[in-house]
């Protein structure tokens, strides 16, 4: 299995970059070429080297776990501009790609001010090489859905007419962390009754009344990677609208399952099926979202990152798939599983079950 760091050598090397070599500074992309999560760091890497500088509190635990890697330190009153400097120099860099989609226009200005090498902006360089997943990658990702599986079927049988929302997440978060979360990928959203329709809503001090849906839309960090997943449940007994409602969107999303595949451009062939079959049952107006995101270490990421291929679903890409029907002041319903994305198909990575659950 190719590493992250030779991945982005041999994208260097390709010219993708439009640089000889690229300095990472952002939590997220430092993460990805190093494996090393840090809240403060630079990582300089060209075709055949590979360089991270962090600070005291890192160090040791940093020269332990990045590889092929030359880590060193930044002593104090160092400015990570020089010691860019002393490495660019020592390695023969005259230009340099930097991370101009997460870079604050200060910082950018700073480095500009300080920095020997030439600047270019890597644009969508990295979106694009974090889009596939490697191997070790994916591994996260189905450990993280395993703890989010595992926090699901251990938080249904608490559930308790006369909870509120908020006991709800509390509950909810609690399960996670007890089986395994690092962290959360987001905060959960807990709605329910006629707050359902709101598909970010906030978890209230509501009490959930009898016959009312629950939407819990909740995710885990692992090893730095998301997982993400929705399930509506009914407290007691739903109206027969109410079990439509759910049924249609349970077949909308198994029809988006079907669907996925590398390959596909995301808008006409993913997203569209669903939105017509939705639209075709009336609901188009009530599915105003996108059917499906990428994750991967951030909840959100890019799916629209190669310019020769605009928009099309890359192998080894993960995308949720998540048809919703809002129905405003009422109630509404949205099922989330996310896959990885293969050449004849997918693979789901969500495992809880979806059939329409009376709890309470
Ligand atoms: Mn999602």
């Amino acid at each position: 299995m190719e590493s992250n760091l030779k991945r982005l050598q041999s994208a260097l090397r390709d010219g993708k970059f439009r640089a000889g070599a690229v300095l990472v500074t952002s939590h997220e992309n430092r993460l990805f070429s190093t494996g090393f999560s840090s809240t403060a760091g630079a990582h300089i890497v060209t075709p055949d080297a590979s360089v991270f500088l962090t600070d005291f509190r890192y160090i040791e635990a940093a020269t332990a776990a990045i590889a092929d890697t030359e880590v060193h330190m930044m002593e104090r009153g160092q400015t990570y501009a020089d010691r860019i400097n002393e490495v660019c120099r020592r390695l023969g860099v005259g230009e340099l790609a930097y991370e101009d989609t997460t870079m604050t226009v200060a910082e950018r200005d700073a480095f500009a001010a300080r920095l020997e090498p030439r600047m270019t902006p890597a644009g969508k360089a990295f979106s694009h090489l974090r889009a596939v997943k490697n191997e070790a990658e994916l591994e996260n990702m189905r450990r993280a859905q395993r703890i989010t599986d595992a926090a699901l079927a251990e938080l249904l049988p608490t559930l308790r007419l006369g909870m509120t929302e908020r006991e709800i997440q509390s509950e909810l978060i609690y399960r996670l962390y007890r089986c395994g979360a690092d962290g959360l990928s987001f905060d959960p959203i807990v709605v329910s009754g006629p707050n359902s329709s709101l598909p970010h809503g906030k978890a209230t001090d509501r009490v959930v009344g009898p016959g009312e849906f629950v939407t819990m839309d909740f995710g885990v960090l692992c090893r730095g990677y998301c997982s993400d997943m929705t399930r509506t449940v009914c407290f007691g007994e739903p109206t027969a609208e109410m079990r439509e409602v759910y049924e249609l969107v349970l077949r909308a999303q198994r029809l988006g399952l079907d669907t996925a595949r590398a390959g596909l451009h995301y808008a006409r062939e993913y997203d569209g099926v669903v939105r017509r079959f939705l639209t075709d049952a009336g609901f188009g107006p009530n599915f105003g979202h996108g059917l499906g995101h990428g994750l991967g270490i951030e909840i959100h990421e890019s799916l629209d990152f190669d310019d020769e291929h605009p928009g099309i679903m890359p192998e080894n890409g993960v995308v949720s798939c998540e048809p919703g029907i809002y129905l405003a002041g009422r109630f509404g319903v949205r099922i989330e599983d996310c896959v990885v994305l293969k050449r004849d198909g997918c693979e789901n990575l969500t495992k809880s079950p979806k059939e329409l659950l009376s709890v309470g």
